[in-house]
């Protein structure tokens, strides 16, 4: 097995510093020059995107369908009405999205793996063509020097195992295995980075919980379920692959956010308690300590089979962190999780297009917790970034300020980290591109890449030029700093 610090150097070795820099565009200063984060030269920065989200091309070379081809097909579950059936034909034109990433120096990619393009009917025969196309996109970011991080799941299970249960069925341990080793045979000599899972608990609370997510199940007992098969398929595919290969950094990615409660009714603190059992740890705690929390384990224990935990608590050797913001909670009797919800934001708070709080204060809550509760595992930010109303583009840029400002703000939240202690590696952007955004459609966007859906254009964001200069380590970058930002 790698060594962490062996993985990080060899992953820096092959960086797209060298790559020749981007055309400059001048953007406006408008604002006092902003202070530049300044991260360690060992830190990794890279772009996330997922497979659902971007690839299109859902019946090319013998993909099968998904959940989210179903859900998205359903009459009234998008706000807008678009499915993901082309998205940002990534699948099409990924060779340029992977030249924009390498202009921009970004020196790692995090994508998922479409578990239906691998297996079409979800377990059995496997697709060597879906397969392939990961193949050509790995070779594609290794050409330019960019370290590919794989996640195997980002919710776009096949429908057909959804048809069998889906993440209800305790046999999807074994099927998401067997998916996993199939995946990881073809490109392991090539993807070192692999993470099994993408937002366990976001995938229980909103597909199998609220469902307004796919595959649109509800309730209590449902995302019991969900969450339990979740935890041991990671855990249970973890191990299977840490037998078979010896040279892999094997993780998974977790969606956290410190809970507290919206008012001082004590009411409100007791369901912040169970919000952050419900939302954090949840995973945290069975992943790293061997059992649920205990506010939940009698919901838990009817599911749960002797060596279960065991299995679930296999050695990460790495934890990615999707970090957006705290939540901030109410005691709500009548909501499925855990009979509290989203309540409002303290006074003053400002928000992204999202209507979610801009704390980049919370990124280091997060960190210290795993620190001090969680024996400070090697974190990787695999999300953080924003939404917001971007004016179109003008003269080949989008100029975003407000995102620039988020990201200079999480980033010196990630330095503050680091310089606390916390074992913080590297940063990975949501996202690449504008993509479809689950239920709220194409019409939330979240990328440093704006997308014209229409034409499949991509313009690059002021938020790009950004990145790429913090990237190469530019002095007076930011908004209305030099005044000038590195764009494609
Ligand atoms: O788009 C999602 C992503 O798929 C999972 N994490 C949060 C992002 C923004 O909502």
């Amino acid at each position: 097995m790698l060594r962490r610090r062996d993985f990080l150097t060899s992953a820096l070795a092959s960086t797209a510093l060298a790559a020749s820099p981007l055309p400059l565009v001048a953007m406006k200063a408008s604002a006092q020059p902003a202070s530049v984060p300044r991260l360690p030269p060992a830190f990794l920065w890279g772009a996330s995107t997922s497979a659902y989200q971007i690839e299109g091309a859902v019946t090319a070379d013998g993909r099968g369908p998904s959940i989210w081809d179903t859900f998205s097909h359903t009459p009234g579950r998008i706000n807008d009405g678009t499915t993901g059936d082309v998205a940002c034909d990534h699948y099409n034109l990924y060779a340029g999205d992977v030249e924009l990433m390498a202009r921009a120096g970004l020196q790692a990619y995090r994508f998922s793996i479409a578990w239906p393009r691998v297996m079409p009917e979800g377990t059995g025969a496997v697709n060597a063509k879906g397969l392939d196309f990961y193949d050509r996109l790995v070779d594609a970011l290794l050409a330019q020097g960019i370290s590919p991080f794989a996640c195997l799941y980002h919710w776009d299970l096949p429908q057909a195992l959804q048809d069998r249960g889906g993440w209800h069925n305790r046999d999807i341990a074994g099927w998401f295995t067997d998916y996993a080793q199939a995946t990881v045979a073809r490109l392991g000599d090539r993807v070192k980075s692999w993470a099994m899972l993408n937002e366990p608990s976001v995938h229980a609370i909103f597909g199998h919980g609220f469902g307004n997510h796919a595959p649109g199940l509800t309730g209590w007992a449902s995302y019991v379920k969900a969450q339990h098969h979740q935890n041991l398929a990671q855990g249970t595919a973890l191990r299977a692959l840490r037998a078979a290969h010896s040279d892999l950094m094997l993780g998974t990615v977790l969606s956290l956010q410190p809970v507290l409660p919206a008012t001082d009714r004590p009411e409100d603190a007791a369901a912040a308690a169970r919000f952050d059992a419900a939302w954090n740890t949840i995973n945290l705690d069975p992943l790293f300590h061997g059992r649920y929390p205990a506010a939940f384990e009698a919901d838990f224990a009817p599911l749960v089979q002797p060596g279960d935990l065991a299995a679930i608590r296999a050695p990460l050797d790495f934890l990615g962190v999707n970090y957006y913001g705290r939540a901030h909670v109410v005691n709500a009797p009548d909501s499925f999780l855990a009979q509290a919800s989203f309540g409002p934001l303290p006074p003053g708070t400002h928000t992204t297009a999202m209507g979610w709080p801009i704390e980049p204060q919370g990124m280091v809550e997060v960190l210290a917790r795993l620190r001090d509760h969680y024996g400070n595992p090697l974190v990787f930010i695999t999300e953080n970034g924003a939404c917001f109303d971007d004016p179109a583009p003008v003269n080949g840029v989008v100029i975003d300020p407000q995102r620039v400002e988020f990201l200079r703000a999480h980033l010196a939240a990630a330095a503050d980290a680091i310089g606390k202690g916390c074992a913080l590696q590297g940063y990975f952007v949501w996202s690449l591109l504008d993509n479809f955004e689950w239920a709220e459609g194409e019409r939330r966007r979240f990328g440093v890449v704006h997308v014209d859906f229409a034409t499949q254009k991509r313009t690059p964001k002021a938020s790009l030029g950004f990145l790429s200069d913090v990237i190469r380590g530019k002095p007076g970058t930011g908004i209305g700093g030099a005044g000038v930002a590195s764009m494609p």
